[in-house]
């Protein structure tokens, strides 16, 4: 047998261990060697039943997601599928074949799991199938053993939608025979003993569950209409519903070839290329080349938040979610009560929604401690302050964290767009500051940029990154550039949208072509959503730095004049309703239309195409310069950012990911023509440049060392 399944023997029980570490994927040699034991297993008079289980951490984490992309490109060139032939073989083992899970059962794991006459699991464990997250559905016949074992209504759920279930909402389904508390191997092999000399059920010819067309009807309509909205734009959930369905209406054969269709026309789609590469890129954006994974992590067991505004209370709760207690400190009692109730309400509202139940936030409650002093700031590991955006106040709260904490204590601020070095000036550890710029509703958005000063230790960025893992959020390590990676990019984006309106285009087709591209709002209804004022108080404060003849967006400092600050004053480029609903506002043209007249820009009707190209190529131009700079580590890392904090659609990719799919050559050309008819605001990046006349991708570039910081 091979390394990766080993054969052992409990008596009259086989136990086939699958050791593929780290998640014993089912890579090349794996459902070979399964296959392999099984035969032993059916040949060995000795043995009456079998236990499948994995060793280490898991049972199987499904196939094994790197062979895709050599099968899409063409490397592997193997016949006919193999997994799901040996998971026929197992179906069709004479002696009970038990599988026994912990861990995750995910994916092809959960098919193989499917396969064995009975399954086994230990309460922490969890089951699903994923494959949606990767732009895929199961591929070896989960949608058609599922909905045998759970019922079409649960299948569909769990393959359309992707997310794992519990071991015991498994085991009150009977998708889990029975919850093995303790040693899951020894509770395995004495239920194998008890069904040993039974016949033993095969899942592919179960249908009690499967239902009649007239029942399914309702709950394949509804699935539908949950995934078009949910799942807006992508095609998996869609097929997943159509393999599903298959099972109720077709023998097993017909159904898994059905299913095999889909899964590989889903396998070549570019939504699933892309969400393959998020799916690494998550886990690359972890990795720093400088800080080694042995680089010592500080104990953050106790922190302060400065500021209890929308984004100080928002990351105070991110810290009591994780468990960690929290000093809220505020200036007066007036804005901490306010920022206090502001964190109730939120709370209240989870619990109104079912997303927490009130013991939990009351626990949560008890961990964020308000205050108006700094005392007991000197035991706190890490603070992050989220006081008003302002240099000169930025340095005084630092200055005056620099006295009262500890040597050790780390330093983060939240600032959106001020140089984390100038905040480190004002303390005598810059190797201890760090940024940390949240994304507000900060309880809520995944990206963390963490930002990285020139004298940002080592062992503070391994810290800043493993919390932000602890913390639920996607940390990516950013360089210290104005607006950091994301708001860097977001910059010319939201300027490209202004221009556009500018020159004829409406506040709604200029939101519709984004939205409709996949974007989870416009630029526009973003600027309302996050308010207005913000980036006005900022190009007040940078107004000296802008060159003079450049063109700026005219709109968004005239509507903010007028008080209209987006959502929260009921205004901003839209209307609002009592609902926050956004209606369109004839005053808003008129301001506009009068505006570029006054400037001389002509109007003109702009498609939707161009209102596109526009704006995401001012995003990967940015990218571009960004990546050459050094201020972001890999485009991947650029990619993340936007999934996470901007909303762009994780089936494109990610903005560099985009460029990379429509070519860069051709994105190049777009941008030179926009650069002749807009001037140099479009001047392509030198790295887009370089990579376009060498054929290649933002993918897999990886900047000279020396580069800036
Ligand atoms: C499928 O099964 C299709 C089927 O229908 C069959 C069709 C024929 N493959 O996430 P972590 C790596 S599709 C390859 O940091 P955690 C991961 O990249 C698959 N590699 O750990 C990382 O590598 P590195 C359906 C994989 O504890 C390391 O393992 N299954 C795979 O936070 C540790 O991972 C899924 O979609 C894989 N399948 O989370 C499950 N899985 O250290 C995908 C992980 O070099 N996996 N790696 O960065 C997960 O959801 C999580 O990894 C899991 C563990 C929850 C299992």
């Amino acid at each position: 047998m091979s390394d990766l399944v080993q054969l052992s023997q409990d008596n009259d029980v086989a136990v086939i261990t699958i050791n593929n570490p780290p998640v014993n994927a089912l890579s090349p040699g794996v459902p070979e060697a399964i296959a392999e034991a099984i035969e032993h297993v059916q040949q060995d008079a000795s043995v009456r039943a079998a236990v499948v289980i994995g060793g280490g951490r898991t049972f199987v984490a499904g196939a094994d997601i790197k062979e895709f992309g050599k099968i899409t490109s063409g490397q592997h060139t193997r016949g006919a599928p193999l997994l799901p032939a040996v998971l026929l073989k197992i179906e069709d083992c004479s002696k009970p074949v038990v599988m026994a899970i912990h861990g995750t059962a995910f994916g092809g794991g959960m098919e193989l799991a499917m396969s064995g006459h009975y399954r086994v699991a230990a309460p922490s464990a969890q089951l699903g199938q994923p494959e949606v997250k990767l732009g895929i559905i199961p591929g070896a016949a989960g949608t058609q053993r599922l909905p045998r074992l759970a019922g079409v209504a649960k299948a569909v759920e769990m393959c359309a939608g992707g997310n794992p279930i519990s071991a015991k909402e498994a085991r009150e389904l009977g998708i889990v025979d029975r919850l093995v508390e303790g040693d899951l191997r020894a509770g395995a092999v004495a239920f194998a003993r008890e069904v040993a000399g039974k016949p033993a059920p095969k899942t592919r010819e179960r249908t009690g569950k499967l239902g009649t067309p007239e029942q399914n009807a309702p709950i394949l309509a509804a699935a539908r209409e949950q995934a078009r909205k949910k799942q807006r734009g992508l095609m998996a959930p869609l097929a997943a519903i159509e393999a599903v369905e298959a099972a109720a209406r077709l023998p097993f054969e017909l159904g898994c070839e059905l299913e095999r269709r889909l899964f590989t026309g889903c396998l070549f789609s570019d939504q699933s290329k892309a969400l393959i590469h998020v799916f690494f890129g998550e886990r690359e954006v972890a990795k720093v080349p400088d800080v080694p994974k042995e680089t010592p992590i500080l104990p953050v067991n106790q922190v302060g938040v400065v500021g209890a505004g929308t984004m100080g209370g928002g990351i105070a709760m991110v810290f009591a979610n994780a468990g960690i207690p929290v000093l809220l400190r505020e200036v007066d009692q007036a804005a901490l009560d306010r920022g206090l109730a502001n964190i109730q309400k939120n709370y209240a509202g989870s619990v109104k929604r079912g997303r927490f139940t009130q013991e939990f936030v009351d626990e949560r409650l008890k961990r964020i401690q308000p205050t108006l002093s700094f005392a007991g700031f000197a035991e706190v590991d890490m603070v992050v302050e989220a006081v008003f955006e302002g240099m000169a106040l930025k340095k005084e709260v630092f200055a005056e964290l620099d006295r009262v904490c500890k040597p050790s204590a780390i330093l983060a601020s939240n600032t959106s767009t001020l140089s984390i070095d100038e905040i480190a000036s004002a303390t005598k550890r810059p190797q201890s500051v760090i940024g940390t710029h949240f994304f507000s509703p900060a309880n809520v958005m995944r990206l963390l940029e963490i930002v990285r000063g020139k004298a940002t230790g080592k062992e503070v960025i391994a810290t800043a990154m493993q919390l932000a893992k602890k913390l639920g959020k996607v940390g990516v390590l950013v360089g210290n550039c104005r607006g950091f990676v994301g708001n860097r990019m977001f910059h010319p984006y939201r300027r490209e949208a202004q221009f556009l309106v500018e020159e004829g285009a409406s506040v709604e087709a200029v939101d519709a072509a984004l939205t409709d591209f996949g974007m989870a709002m416009g630029p526009l209804a973003t600027g309302d959503l996050a308010g207005l004022d913000v980036g006005w108080r900022i190009r007040k404060e940078y107004r000296h730095l802008e060159k003079p003849g450049v063109r700026q967006p005219l709109a968004e400092d005239r509507l903010c004049e007028m008080g209209r600050f987006g959502q929260k004053t009921g205004a901003g480029w839209y209307k609002y309703d009592e609902n926050r609903r956004a209606v369109p506002d004839p005053e808003v043209a008129e301001l506009v239309r009068k505006a570029a007249a006054a400037a001389g820009i002509a109007q003109r009707q702009i498609p939707a195409e161009e209102i596109l190209d526009r704006c995401i190529y001012a995003l990967v131009n940015e990218g571009a310069r960004i990546l050459e700079e050094g201020y972001a580590l890999r485009a991947v890392d650029i990619d993340i950012i936007y999934l996470n904090g901007y909303g762009f659609p994780a089936y494109r990719g990610g903005p560099m990911w985009y460029a990379d799919t429509v070519g860069l050559k051709q994105v190049l050309e777009r941008i030179r023509e926009f650069q002749q008819q807009h001037g140099e605001l479009w001047a392509p990046a030198p790295l887009l440049v370089r990579l376009a006349e060498q054929g290649a991708h933002f993918d897999g570039f990886i900047r000279e060392p020396g580069g800036k910081p």
